[in-house]
């Protein structure tokens, strides 16, 4: 045996040293500082160191204890079946390894294996004496656990007696407790409102949850429960595999997840893997892999366990999440409207199978409230698609004193001063057009696909036109010639002629993609419709001021006194009756105290328009409900305004448009033929399938006015049961009547 050196004994105190703060901070706070993956590296490391110095092996090393430690405050409860661990396989190889050994030892050539997600929750065991919940336990360290029952009764979906007939009279099932993503979610949230420190992850929140004192916390925390396995079983038997004892789990009435399948030898297993992996995001809970067990519980029990891990038993890890790694530095990158935002440089590392050597800290504030300091160690998560985070810095690696982060207050590529709004957390660059990064932002997002889509124009050739100064803004672009092109490095006579074909193409274009390209702060796509749809043509949205955004609900001129008299008015069954409300002569005989003429004539030509309804309210002819534009808010609005004040902007907008841009023009939606256009209907009676209103809307959607009184001008009246004086009128003046078959078949 060798002797171990000094700095091999330090190496292995700072190890247990290290590994037991983490184990405080993951098993007694529920609040790691640490990624597992990196946990894991440092138990690796003095596994390897003890393994090669056992005399150095204490019984008080972390390796010598399997799980966490009791909590004092809960009773401890030991199992009277041991509660197992997982071996974990990170890679192919690791199960192909796994399987190998299990056939060998079996002496087969293929087993079938059960195989479950990993949830990435906390082991419990739950013990049913003649199928009432009578304990529930932590596994804690596999022989010992923390007596939960009361906590564990809260959790809805697992059973307090199971149901049906023939089960164990002494039943122990064993299952992970997990919290939803999205119950995670809202309890941070909530956390965060009550000015509690949030939870790292869903299952540091379960654990602590199920940690809690008072049961009524428990109860009040989203957590759930499925089923992996039996313990102790006593009067009764069970199936004799894996699945079918899951299945006889279920019918008791004990959650078991859906993804559990019987798959066929390591092709099987490794299938299943990609399988969930690629559906890991969708899965309403976390998970850190998948499981495979050798179905048989025969075979299961000729395999036997090594230390306290079943030899037919192995996770099959998913690439970690969240990994460690050093924050190299952090730059500012400024954006096309000069949003001036922080990017994290790191040393490369692999998260969720990518490497990761940059991430956005979104801005200044973000940074400070995480205290992310250059050259600390960071935690960086990546999740599915989404793009890499810095979640925080690994406190218990900070070495000395590093400074506090402060972005310098200037623009990084024009040296302009920063500025920041009053109550905005993003800098600025105040350069504008001075700044050849906002230049080539704003060109790049102009042609970009969902923009004017220029094909053969992409970022790192607009930044060559801007570096070489032969564009200065996107008006530019309309101007390039081929031997200006093809004098750019990299560039050939056909992908010159591409780019310029590309440029020409897109000056045929629509007016709301051209609005989107023009990078108006805060018009985005979608609003850039809006917009287009609503001012229809570009000179009437650049003339446009902060009124023109308002929709005016009301009819101009109407107070809320002569709004309830003319609504009273209307509403007038007799009034109805008497008046030929269709016709805008008729409105000039119509009298209403207190109401001047000229606003009469405004409401006629508002009813002329929409038609009539069946009870007109006041309050949609007073004169005072505005609103914006729906989609359009008022900084939007302000922006536009401010944005077409700028004589400059101005400018390339006209160059734009002498190079040849054009769009067609946008036409009323009410223009377009519709079945019902000119018609006008009068809906009287009952309808059995749909209300009147209803019935009124999708008439009008086909171009019919639908109006209440019956004239001369009525092309149609629909009577439902129970029509009353209006079908008389109807026949009187020889006007059309349908029934409701009859409508039917006219809607879509
Ligand atoms: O979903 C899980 N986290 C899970 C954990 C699972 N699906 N199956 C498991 N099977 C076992 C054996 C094979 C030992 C019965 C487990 C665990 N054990 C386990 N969970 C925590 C420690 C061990």
């Amino acid at each position: 045996m060798k002797n171990p050196p000094q700095e091999i004994i330090s190496q292995l105190n700072a190890l247990r040293e290290q590994i037991a703060y983490h184990n405080e901070r993951y098993y007694v706070y529920d609040a790691p500082d640490l990624p597992d993956a990196e946990y894991d590296k440092l138990f690796a490391q003095l596994q390897s160191l003890e393994q090669q110095y056992p005399q150095l092996i204490t019984p008080s090393s972390p390796t010598q204890r399997v799980g966490g430690a009791p909590l004092t405050a809960f009773s401890s409860v030991q199992h009277r079946v041991p509660m197992l661990s997982l071996a974990n396989a990170f890679s192919p190889q690791e199960v192909e390894a796994f399987d190998r050994g299990i056939c060998k030892k079996l002496a087969t050539e293929q087993v079938s294996y059960a195989a479950e997600p990993k949830l990435d929750g906390l082991a419990i065991s739950l013990l049913y004496q003649k199928g009432e919940l009578q304990q529930a336990a932590t596994r804690g360290d596999g022989v010992m656990g923390e007596d939960v029952t009361l906590n564990v009764r809260t959790i809805k979906s697992i059973p307090l007696a199971l149901r049906g007939t023939g089960y164990p009279q002494t039943l122990e099932v064993r299952g992970e407790v997990f919290m939803p993503k999205a119950g995670f979610v809202a309890l941070n949230q909530q956390q965060l409102a009550r000015g509690e420190k949030p939870f790292a992850n869903p299952r540091n929140a379960a654990a602590g949850s199920l940690r809690q004192l008072d049961a009524s916390v428990a109860a009040s925390r989203p957590l759930a429960f499925y089923c992996y396995g039996v313990g102790y079983v006593e009067e009764g038997a069970l199936a004799t595999s894996h699945t079918e004892i899951l299945n006889q789990l279920q019918r008791w009435g004990v959650p078991v997840s859906p993804e559990v399948a019987v798959v066929e030898g390591v092709d099987g297993c490794l299938a299943y893997h990609q399988d969930i992996l690629q559906r890991r995001d969708q899965l309403r809970y976390e998970i850190d892999g998948v499981v495979y067990k050798v179905n048989e519980l025969a075979l299961q029990k000729a395999l036997g366990f090594v230390a306290r891990a079943p030899r037919w038993a192995i996770a099959h890890k998913f690439p970690a999440q969240e990994e460690m790694t050093e924050l190299l530095a952090i730059d500012v990158q400024v954006g096309r409207t000069g949003a001036l935002t922080p990017v994290a440089r790191l040393a490369p590392v692999q998260v969720g199978g990518v490497v990761v050597t940059n991430a956005t800290l979104h801005n200044e504030e973000e940074i400070q409230r995480k205290d992310l300091r250059v050259g600390d160690k960071v935690i960086v998560r990546r999740a599915g698609d989404v793009i890499p985070e810095v979640v925080a810095p690994v406190m218990s690696y900070r070495k000395d004193e590093l400074p506090r982060y402060v972005m310098k207050k200037s623009c990084p590529v024009c040296h302009s001063e920063a500025v920041k709004e009053h109550g905005m957390a993003v800098w600025r660059c105040s350069g504008g057009l001075f700044c050849d990064a906002q230049r080539k932002e704003s060109i790049k997002h102009f042609v970009a696909r969902r923009a004017m889509d220029i094909e053969g124009l992409g970022g790192k050739l607009v930044e060559q036109l801007v570096d070489e100064q032969l564009i200065k803004d996107a008006s530019d672009l309309y101007k390039l010639t081929e031997d200006q092109l093809v004098s750019l490095e990299r560039m050939g006579e056909k992908s010159a002629k591409n780019t310029l074909k590309g440029i020409e193409k897109s000056k045929s274009t629509q007016f709301s993609k051209f609005l989107f390209a023009l990078g108006i702060p805060s018009v985005g796509e979608e609003s850039a419709k809006i917009l287009a749809d609503y001012f229809k043509t570009l000179p009437a949205l650049m003339a446009a001021k902060l009124s023109d955004y308002i929709v005016k609900k009301g009819v101009k001129g109407v107070g809320p006194k002569s709004a309830q008299k003319i609504a009273d008015f209307l509403n007038d069954e007799k009034n109805r009756e008497v008046y030929d409300l269709e016709s805008p002569a008729t409105w000039r005989q119509i009298k209403i105290s207190g109401v001047s003429q000229s606003t009469l004539a405004a409401v006629a030509e508002r009813f002329q328009k929409q038609g009539l309804p069946d009870k007109v309210n006041p309050s949609d002819l007073e004169n005072k409900n505005s609103v914006m534009i729906p989609g359009v808010g008022e900084l939007t609005a302000k922006s536009i305004i401010a944005f077409f004040n700028q004589p400059h902007n101005r400018e390339v907008i006209d160059k734009l448009l002498a190079a040849g841009i054009h769009w067609p023009a946008i036409e009323d939606k009410t223009a377009e033929a519709r079945p019902l256009d000119g018609q006008v209907v009068v809906l009287t009676g009952t309808l059995s399938q749909m209300s009147r209103d209803e019935a009124k809307r999708r008439l009008q959607a086909l171009g019919a006015k639908v109006t209440s009184s019956v004239s001369k001008k009525t092309s149609f009246v629909v009577a439902g049961s129970d029509p009353g004086s209006k079908v008389e009128k109807a026949l009187s003046l020889g006007v059309e009547v349908k029934d409701e078959q009859m409508l039917m078949a006219l809607l879509p």
